[in-house]
Parts: structure tokens; sequence; C-alpha cells
């Protein structure tokens, strides 16, 4: 007898997080912080918020996140992002207020991967600033990377360090990279911007399903239906999506999920202008390559050599796993 893995979204309890009030959403990050967990993005962009939402900073002016949550949920992709529920003010600073994806697990595994084989917006072409914290993160990635001049300058526009995290990663190649992997009960790992080639792939994606045959079905059916979901999609076929991941989670339970987060880069193109989301990017044609990276990991995943396990709790049952493979 096969273990069946639940594969998430559930139903959810839209009126308690509409219930809330912004000052009863402090109390209760007091009470959950200790239980938090972010994997990936600017530190200290989230806060818990009610018991099924979180709160979502805004840094930017404009409110593109807000914009896209609200087509999405009219959207035929709208079960495969968290639900949105609200933007909120809160001490004059701006929040979305969404879906908690992890209360639906317990102490579960993680892995945040951002999508796409651009990362930056066009916008960042013509940006001639130089940074020099850009320029010490380059280094210490590779102490060879930068050119005489960004030597002297101790600088580099944000573009150049885009680019060059896209080649010593594996969005050039893939069309994504594994930013962060947090396994049930560890702390979590970011120590992955140097895992480019299919080899070093394999080997986080082997550490993640940890032998787990049924979470590695279920997020194969789930990758299935993003693609399709996407492809069909209006709001995608009228946007260009910079810097989204795929956060794919699982617990001990069997319970296993995906979603497609963050949209604070996405971005509605001109009327009748249209994209693949496939194709290779050049200057103006304002290509992602989201969908490229989807192929690519779910590819990955369906080809992926692992070894069955049981989990905890198909030992728990005394039940066997039918490894799908
Ligand atoms: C950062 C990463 C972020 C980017 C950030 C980079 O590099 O590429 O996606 O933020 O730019 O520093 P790394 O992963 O090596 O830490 P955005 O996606 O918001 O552009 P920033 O320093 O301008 O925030």
């Amino acid at each position: 007898m096969s273990f069946e893995t639940t594969l998430f979204p559930p139903i959810l309890n839209v009126e308690t997080a509409l219930e809330l009030k912004a000052s009863e959403s402090g109390a209760v990050l007091n009470n959950r912080k200790n239980t938090w967990i972010q994997l990936a993005g600017h530190p200290g962009a989230f806060a818990p918020a009610g018991p099924l939402t979180i709160w979502k900073k805004r840094y930017n002016k404009d409110n593109n996140e807000t914009k896209a949550y609200e087509l999405l949920m009219k959207d035929a992709a709208r079960s495969i992002v968290p639900m949105f529920h609200r933007e909120v003010e809160y001490n004059g600073e701006y929040f979305i207020e969404m879906e908690d994806l992890l209360r639906h697990f317990t102490d579960p595994s993680i892995m945040d991967i951002k999508l796409g084989s651009r990362t930056f917006l066009e916008s960042e072409v013509n940006n001639p600033v130089l940074r020099k914290d850009l320029y010490e993160k380059m280094v210490s990635l590779d102490p060879d990377a930068p050119t005489e001049e960004e030597k002297e300058n101790k600088a580099v526009t944000k573009l150049r360090y885009m680019l060059f995290r896209e080649q010593e990663s594996s969005t050039s190649d893939f069309g994504f990279r594994i930013e962060a992997l947090r396994m049930s009960g560890e702390t979590p790992t970011t120590d992955l911007k140097k895992v480019k080639k299919k080899d070093q792939i394999e080997h986080v994606l082997c550490k993640f399903l940890d032998s787990n045959t049924g979470v590695r079905k279920a997020l194969i059916k789930r990758l299935e239906e993003m693609q399709l979901l996407f492809e069909s999609s209006a709001f995608f076929k009228s946007h260009e999506v910079i810097g989204s991941s795929i956060l794919m989670i699982y617990d001990k339970e069997g319970r296993t999920g995906a979603w497609l987060i963050d949209f604070s880069k996405s971005i509605s193109l001109e009327d009748g202008q249209t994209i693949t989301h496939r194709n290779p990017w050049t200057l103006g044609n304002h290509e992602d390559g989201i969908l490229f990276g989807i192929d690519n990991l779910l590819k990955l995943f369906t080809d992926l050599r692992i070894e069955s396990k049981p989990s905890s709790s198909q030992s728990d049952r005394k039940e066997t796993t039918e490894d799908t493979g």
C-alpha cells in the first residue's frame, strides 16, 4: 500500500485574516517570532500577521506587487500563488498581507528557487551607479572576477553584478538557481551561489528530497500544473516577471506544496506585446526565461535518480513507499 502525499494548497479561512486589525498584528508578531522562518529576500521584509497570514514590506514607491496579486487573484494561475488579502498601512509603512504558506506544515523542509534566466529589470541597463557593496560581494565569490578598472574603483554597477551572479550560478544555463534550503530541524543553508552545473543542482535536489519519492512525485505533479497554468494565464501573457521564486515545502506528515512567490518586479508589457518566457533575452524584448526555468527544473526532478527510503510517518504506519521513479 503506498503512502499518499497531500498536495497543497488546501481551503483557506479568509474571514479570519480579513478581520485582523493592524494593532493586533503587532502582538501576534511577538508571539510567533520564535517559529518564524525567512529563507531568502531582504532581511526583515516579512513579519507574521494573523494566525493564517504574513505581512510583506513594500520597499519600492510603486505598488507593483499589490497590482500583480490583485490581477492574479482573478487569473487562471490563481492556485499556484499564495492567497492575497490586502495592502495594509501600518506606522507609515506599506505591507502586503498574504497567506502564510508555512502554516500548512509542521517543522518543514523548504527550498527557495529563484526563477528566470534574467534577474534584473531592463531599466538596470542604464543605471550607471557604482556600488562598493556589490563589488565586495563579487570579490567574496571570485577574487579574480573584477577587471583592473573595477579593482581600482572597488565598485561595480548593479547590472555587472547581477550578470556575474547569473553566470556564477545555474541562472544563465538553466533559468533558475537554488537560493536557499532549510531541512527539517536544521538551520538554513544559503551558501549556494556557486551551484551551477547539472550534477551540483542534482546534489542539492537530492539533499532536499532526502530520498522521499512521494514528495518527488507530488512536486513533479505540481510543477506540471504550474507550467500549464502559467501558459494559460492572462497575467503571465501580459507581464514580464523578474525575481520570482518557487517555494517548495514538505513535512514529515507527508504534506507537500509549491507556490510561485514574489511579484515585486512583475511589470506590465506594453499593449499588444507578448513574451514567450522561454526565448533568450535581448534588450527590449522583455523575455525573462521563467518558463525555460520551470521546464528545466521539471526535467531535473523527473530524471533525478534517488534511492527510496521510508519517511518517518511511513515507518510509523508500517507502510512501504512505492517508488514512482
Ligand atoms: C542580491 C540579489 C537580489 C538583488 C540584490 C542583490 O545579490 O541578486 O535579487 O535584489 O540587489 O544584491 P545576492 O543574491 O548575491 O545577495 P533585487 O532582486 O531586489 O534587485 P540589491 O543589493 O540592489 O538589493
